[in-house]
C-alpha cells in the first residue's frame, strides 16, 4: 500500500501575475505586479509611479500562458497532474478594483482555463489574491491601509465564488499573508497589502492593521463561500519558513519561539479565530489603537478556515542580540544568520529538507487542520544542450523533500492533502523579476533581459515527476 492516500493531490504552482501576461487582454486593469521592474540577486525591483516607459517590467508578457494555456494545459495533463494551484488576477475581474460591475472576459478567461483543465481530470486549487491586487486601489485608498479594502475584496470573492461554484472546490485567500511580517520590507508590504511607506509613517502599525483588515476579509469570505457550495474547502496561506535558535542559549531559544509566534500569528487568528495574548500586550505596549472593533472579532471566530495551505522553500536561523530580554520580537533585529550545517541555493536559501517535516509536524501539533503543500521548490540556473535540460539538482531537491513529507504521513500522521511544487513551468521570479531563477520542470525560453521564443521544453525533471504522480510517490528513484 502507498504511503500517500488514494486521491492525494500531485500538482503544480504558480501564480496569475509571474505566468499569465497578458496585462491588458481581455479587459484586464493593472495590478500591482505590472508596475515592478526586473531586478536581480543584487538588484532589488523597483516599485515605480505608475508604468513609466523604458522600463522593463517582466510581468506584462511573462511567459504569455494567457495565449498558450492550451498547449500548457495539455503539458501539465502528459506529466498526470492531479491538481493545478494557480490565482485569479483580481484586475480581470474588476479592472480598478471597485467597479460595481465585473468584467465579463475577465471571467469567461478563468471559466475557459478551468473548463480545459477539468477536460483532464484536473482540479483546480485557487488562491484568490496573489501579489496581484488593482494598483488603482493603492493609489486611491491607500491599499489595504483602508477598511474599504474589505468589501472590494468580498465583492470580487463572491462573484468569483459564485461563477465557478462547480468548477473549483479548493480555495485560498490570501497567497502568504504572513510575508509582511516575517520580512516587513518595502516589497513584501507593496506585494502583500499594496502599502507604499509614506513619510512619517509608523509602518509597523500600518503593517497591523493592513493585515487586519485582510484576515477580515478572508474570514467573510469563508464564510459566504461556505453559503455559496459547503462543499468548498476554503483554506489560509501561510510562508511557512521555520525559525531555529542559533545555539543552546536559552535567549536564542527564546527569540526563536517568538519570531515563530511573530510570524505565524496569522494562523492562529485564521484557524483558532483569535489573536494570541502576546500580541495583543504588543499592541498594548506599542500603543498602537488599532481598528479591530468587536464586530471584527465575531467575524474572525465565525470564519475559521478548513485547512492550512503553505509553501516551504527553506528554514532560518535566529539570534538574541546582546542584553535582549523584552520583547524578542523578530523585525527587532534582522537576526536571519547562515546555517552551517545545510547548503544554500544560489540564491542563498537554506536547503532544508528535514524543516519540512519539521514544519508540518509544527502547523499539526498547533493547528490539527489537513495541511497542503502548495508551494516547494528550487530556483536555479539552467542550461539547454542539444534541445535538453539536465536538471539533477532540481530532482534531487524535490526527492529530499517528497521523502521528509512521506516521513510525516506515515510516522507523524500528519493528514496531508497533496503537494503542489512551485512554478510547475518556468515562470517570473516573484521576489527578483528574474526568469533565469528557475523552478520549472517545463522549460521556457526566455531569459532575464525578456528575449526568447517563449517555446517550451520538458526538463528531465518533467519525466521524474510523472512517475512520481503514476506510482502515488512511491517510485522516487
Ligand atoms: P521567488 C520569499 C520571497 C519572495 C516570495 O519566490 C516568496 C518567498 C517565500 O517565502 O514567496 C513565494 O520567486 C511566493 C511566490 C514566489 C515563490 O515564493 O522570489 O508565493 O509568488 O514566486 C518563490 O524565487
Amino acid at each position: 500500500m502507498s504511503t500517500f492516500p488514494k486521491g492525494f493531490l500531485w500538482g503544480g504552482a504558480v501564480a496569475a501575475h509571474q505566468f499569465e501576461g497578458g496585462w491588458q487582454d481581455g479587459g484586464k486593469g493593472i495590478s500591482i505586479a505590472d508596475v515592478m521592474t526586473a531586478g536581480d540577486n543584487n538588484k532589488p525591483r523597483q516599485i515605480t509611479n505608475g508604468i513609466k516607459a523604458g522600463e522593463n517590467y517582466p510581468n506584462h508578457e511573462a511567459i504569455d500562458f494567457y495565449h498558450h494555456y492550451k498547449e500548457d494545459v495539455k503539458l501539465f495533463a502528459e506529466m498526470g497532474l492531479k491538481c493545478f494551484r494557480t490565482s485569479i488576477a483580481w484586475t480581470r475581474i474588476f479592472p480598478n478594483g471597485d467597479e460595481d460591475q465585473p468584467n465579463e472576459m475577465g471571467l469567461q478567461f478563468y471559466d475557459n482555463l478551468f473548463d480545459e483543465l477539468l477536460k483532464y481530470g484536473i482540479e483546480p486549487v485557487i488562491t484568490l489574491s496573489h501579489f496581484e491586487m488593482p494598483y488603482h486601489l493603492v493609489t486611491e485608498y491607500g491599499g489595504w491601509r483602508n477598511r474599504k479594502l474589505i468589501d472590494f475584496f468580498v465583492k470580487f470573492a463572491t462573484v468569483v465564488f459564485k461563477r465557478y461554484r462547480n468548477k473549483v472546490k479548493y480555495w485560498m485567500t490570501f497567497n502568504e499573508i504572513n510575508n509582511q511580517s516575517g520580512m516587513m520590507n518595502d516589497w513584501s508590504l507593496f506585494t502583500n497589502s499594496g502599502i507604499l511607506k509614506q513619510s512619517g509613517e509608523d509602518i509597523r502599525r500600518s503593517m497591523y492593521q493592513a493585515s487586519h483588515y485582510e484576515m477580515v476579509a478572508s474570514a467573510l469570505v469563508v464564510q459566504i463561500g461556505h453559503k455559496i457550495n459547503p462543499d468548498f474547502q476554503i483554506g489560509a496561506m501561510l510562508a511557512m519558513g521555520p525559525a531555529y535558535p542559533a545555539s543552546p542559549d536559552p535567549h536564542d531559544m527564546m527569540k526563536s519561539e517568538r519570531a515563530m509566534q511573530a510570524n505565524y500569528w496569522y494562523a492562529d487568528v485564521q484557524c483558532k479565530g483569535k489573536y494570541p495574548a502576546w500580541l495583543l500586550k504588543y499592541f498594548e505596549r506599542q500603543q498602537y489603537n488599532l481598528d479591530i472593533t468587536l464586530a471584527d472579532q465575531d467575524i474572525l471566530r465565525a470564519g475559521t478556515v478548513d485547512y492550512i495551505g503553505f509553501s516551504y522553500y527553506a528554514s532560518h536561523v535566529v539570534q538574541a542580540s546582546k542584553n535582549e530580554t523584552v520583547d524578542f520580537m523578530a523585525q527587532d533585529a534582522d537576526t536571519s544568520i547562515p546555517n552551517p550545517t545545510l547548503p544554500t541555493s544560489d540564491w542563498g536559501w537554506i536547503i532544508d529538507p528535514i524543516g519540512l517535516r519539521y514544519a508540518l509536524n509544527w502547523l499539526t501539533d498547533r493547528y490539527d487542520l489537513p495541511l497542503f503543500i502548495v508551494e516547494n521548490g528550487l530556483g536555479a540556473f539552467d542550461t539547454v544542450e542539444a534541445g535538453q535540460i539536465h536538471d539533477p539538482y532540481r530532482i534531487t531537491y524535490l526527492r529530499d523533500h517528497i521523502k521528509q513529507m512521506a516521513l510525516a504521513v506515515k510516522i507523524d500522521g500528519v493528514r496531508l492533502m497533496g503537494y503542489t511544487p512551485w512554478g510547475i513551468i518556468d515562470l517570473v521570479s516573484a521576489g527578483t523579476g528574474q526568469m533565469d531563477k528557475r523552478y520549472g520542470l517545463i522549460y521556457v525560453d526566455k531569459n532575464d533581459a525578456g528575449e526568447g521564443s517563449l517555446h517550451r521544453m520538458k526538463k528531465d525533471s518533467f519525466k521524474w515527476f510523472q512517475q512520481v504522480i503514476a506510482s502515488n510517490g512511491d517510485n522516487l528513484a
